[in-house]
């Protein structure tokens, strides 16, 4: 009696007890009812109805407004499993203790029933999920970040073969907060929060730590990565994928408007923060983006550091904790105006610079994909695009060079295993401390990463045409403590030495670390930048490297036996030539 879906949400509503059930279809006239329900809230307004027709702004309880990590679990019988990296719990004993919290958690409200699909509708590579909620928040932005409502019901019918998603906001007491994943069951419990990674359960819940779980299985790839289309002069169009931690820069370079467009090179979007990826017929590893909308930090953008996404934020776009100007209009720092007088911050309090920032470092927009004027032609193809360069990449003020080239898949994989950033505020925590943060997958592998580290290497022996792995760092300091590099649409610098190489030109100066460009290899006309701020940007300081090393080895120490041997070797051979780099550069000196 009854399908799986339907089975389940009877449960769903067994031990929620809301007063309403709604299965969400995907209509406008349903979005109508569900913003009309989330104004009702009272923690969301209208913003100004003729520059930012359909827009809204919503204010999260203040200390609801980032990633909780420490909250965060992967629950399966074996703890060793999750690793090192992970939260663990005993999957009955946390049914139990966060099953008491779902308890009656829904009673006077209403439960939606979300269908979606992450990935294009017709992709082999897509998958549905259901979320449930009590958030019509959630609803609307699951809405814009998915393809939600009748065409993931269509898809998912009788079928059993969807990832569950119980989501309540429960009381918003970080007390009685857990994001919980099951992946041996495909489900996701998460209670206590409304703030998009811990909420919007299609994204970093399902789309990361569910989906790279079942891509070790069936042998593809679940990545914190954004892809996007480099455009050479004459058309051609290479793509790549990039994975630099939360709030480094992904969406940033994914949507960049190229300071190298006069000379042909263009920058296509088609993903901001997620890629599945699969090995196609061709050889090549094919990516889709599972998204439909961008989930973007606004702090700092603006109309000189990235116009494409200023020109998409106009119409149906949903603010999270940014402040609101008179005229209600949607403001953060780095927007590009200076506040104006009776700004509102992201509290709803009338703000003064002793306030601390208006917007709060980590607000967000919410909006569709395609309303992105760099958005790529190909970006729902159902097969995906083929893949030719792997982008790793952190904040690191020190130590890392702007760009540098691993020298095979096996060194790409070190490159990425022994990646470092500072914090950022896309996480609750200290902001600015370097942590390693392999691949960007920290806070997002589904499973003991000692494994996916294996899953890594092994996938390079079945892609034929594996992409080349790279590594960046736009956010290397001088002596001054400023940035050398000015970054955001002058990265497409980078990205064409990139293609170069991938090509077979580019010329390299090979380091301990890789392949790093020649001092003349980059393409600087127009660029303001001194030879000294280029020579120290692309500079490999072999005492620093050593220092990193140190660090890396006690990280690798924490998975002990279950750490691929071949890491271990990479990381003595790193070792190996910088030694004799150093007695080199001892001679000379
Ligand atoms: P998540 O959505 O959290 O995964 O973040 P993301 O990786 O997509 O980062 P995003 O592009 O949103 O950038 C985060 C912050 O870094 C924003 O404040 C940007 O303005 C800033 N930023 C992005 N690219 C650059 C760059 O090239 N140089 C500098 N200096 N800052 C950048
Ligand atoms: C990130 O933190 O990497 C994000 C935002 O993309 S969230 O959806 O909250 O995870
Ligand atoms: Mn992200």
């Amino acid at each position: 009696m009854g399908t799986p879906l339907e089975k389940w949400v009877d449960d769903a509503a067994r031990l929620t007890k809301p007063d309403r059930v709604v299965y969400c279809d995907g209509s406008t006239a349903e979005n109508e009812r569900i913003v009309a329900e989330m104004l009702r809230e009272g923690d969301s307004e209208t913003l100004n109805e003729k520059t930012y027709p359909n827009c809204y702004l919503h204010r999260s309880s203040p200390n609801d407004v980032a990633r909780t990590e420490h909250l965060t679990f992967i629950c399966t019988p074996n703890k060793d499993d999750v690793g090192p990296t992970n939260n663990w719990m005993d999957p009955g004993a946390a049914k139990h203790k966060i099953g008491a919290l779902f308890e009656g958690a829904m009673r006077g409200r209403t439960m939606y029933v979300v269908p979606y699909i992450m990935g294009p509708v017709n992709s082999p590579i897509s998958k549905a999920g259901v979320e449930v909620t009590d958030s019509p928040y959630v609803v609307a932005s699951m809405r814009i970040m998915s393809r939600m409502g009748k065409v993931a019901l269509d898809r998912i019918g009788s079928s059993p073969d969807f990832v569950l998603g119980l989501h309540s906001l429960g009381d918003l007491d970080p007390m009685r907060r857990y994001i919980a994943h099951f992946p041996q069951e495909r489900l996701i419990w998460s209670v206590g929060s409304g703030y998009g990674g811990n909420a919007l359960l299609g994204k970093k819940c399902f789309a990361l730590r569910i989906a790279s779980y079942m891509a070790r299985e069936q042998g593809w790839m679940a990545e914190h990565m954004l892809i996007l289309g480099l455009e050479s002069p004459g058309g051609k169009v290479t793509y790549m994928g990039a994975a630099f931690p939360s709030a480094c820069g992904k969406t940033n370079l994914a949507m960049m408007v190229s300071a190298l467009e006069d000379q042909g090179y263009r920058v296509w979007t088609v993903g901001d923060d997620i890629a599945w990826m699969k090995v196609a017929d061709d050889g090549y590893l094919h990516a889709i983006n599972p998204e439909a909308g961008f989930f973007g930090v606004a702090p700092g953008t603006g109309m000189l550091t990235n116009p494409n996404v200023m020109g998409a934020l106009h119409k149906n776009t949903i603010f999270t904790n940014t402040a609101m100007t008179p005229d209600r209009e949607p403001w953060w720092e780095g927007i590009g105006s200076t506040p104006p007088p009776g700004l509102i911050n992201w509290k709803n309090e009338k703000w003064d610079t002793l306030k601390g920032p208006a917007a709060h470092p980590n607000a967000r927009y919410t909006v569709p994909a395609q309303q992105s004027p760099s958005i790529s032609p190909k970006w729902e193809a159902p097969e995906g695009v083929p893949i030719s360069a792997f982008i790793f990449g952190g904040r690191r003020a020190r130590v890392a060079p702007l760009v540098y080239e691993a020298f095979d898949w096996q060194h790409g994989v070190f490159v990425g295993a022994t990646m470092a950033s500072e914090t950022t505020a896309a996480a609750t925590g200290n902001v600015g401390v370097v942590r390693r943060d392999p691949m960007a997958m920290l806070p997002f592998c589904g499973y003991n990463m000692a494994d996916y580290f294996h899953h890594w290497l092994e996938m390079g022996t079945r892609i034929p045409h594996p992409p080349k792995i790279f590594h960046v760092n736009w956010f290397r300091r001088g002596a001054d403590n400023k940035f050398l590099w000015p970054g955001y649409g002058e990265n497409v610098r980078v990205l064409k030495w990139i293609l170069e190489r991938v090509e077979g030109r580019g010329a390299a100066e090979e380091t301990p670390v890789g392949f790093v460009p020649t001092r003349n290899a980059l393409t600087l006309d127009g660029l303001q930048i001194s030879p000294e701020a280029i020579e120290e940007l692309l500079s490999v300081n072999p005492e620093d490297w050593e220092d990193d090393l140190a660090d890396s080895k006690q990280f690798f120490d924490k998975f002990g036996a279950r750490l691929p041997q071949e890491l271990r070797e990479e990381h003595d051979k790193l070792s190996r030539r910088l030694s004799t780099e150093g007695a080199s550069l001892a001679r000379s000196g």
